[in-house]
């Protein structure tokens, strides 16, 4: 296992629940450390940049309208396993199907409206990271 950095991403629907302190507590309190956070109303073309991986999915015109909707809240984390480990804590997809305890079971509403992006391997990292933080907003010395 290695030291690796992930993106979460605290969604529209999260964001308007208050749920960014709560989401923000959760993640560091299972060891991963914050590099770096704001907040963001992307438009739909940027939502569009984001999730091109999804272009040819049923749902890609609904999750990107969603996802511009109002502000989101993304951030750096960084820890051992990170990128699998997040993905346990954030749950299943479909907040129905995510297990007791997940922050997607605790503040999701559907699985279009499911609270919370994580990035799902390194090379999604890898280009999810630099989308929304240059060098200078990624702080690893504390
Ligand atoms: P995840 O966010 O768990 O990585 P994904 O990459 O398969 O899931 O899909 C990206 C997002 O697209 C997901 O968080 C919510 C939306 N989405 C996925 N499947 C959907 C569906 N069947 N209907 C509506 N939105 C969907
Ligand atoms: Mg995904």
């Amino acid at each position: 296992m290695a030291v690796e950095r992930t993106l979460v991403i605290v969604k529209p629907d999260a964001v308007k629940k208050n749920a960014v302190g709560d989401i923000v507590r959760i993640l560091q309190e299972n060891d991963l450390k914050l590099l770096a956070i704001k907040m963001v109303h992307l438009t739909k073309e940027q939502a569009k940049k984001f999730y091109i991986v999804h272009k040819e999915r049923p749902f890609y015109d609904e999750l990107t309208d969603f996802m511009s909707s109002g502000p989101c809240v993304p951030m750096v984390l960084e820890g051992e396993n990170a990128i699998a480990r997040v993905r346990e804590i954030i749950g299943a997809t479909d907040p129905a199907k995510a297990a007791e305890g997940t922050i997607r079971k605790k503040y999701g509403t559907d699985v279009g409206r499911n609270a919370v992006h994580a990035s799902d391997s390194p090379e999604s990292a890898a280009y999810e990271i630099p989308f929304f933080f240059n060098q200078l907003e990624i702080h690893d010395q504390y």
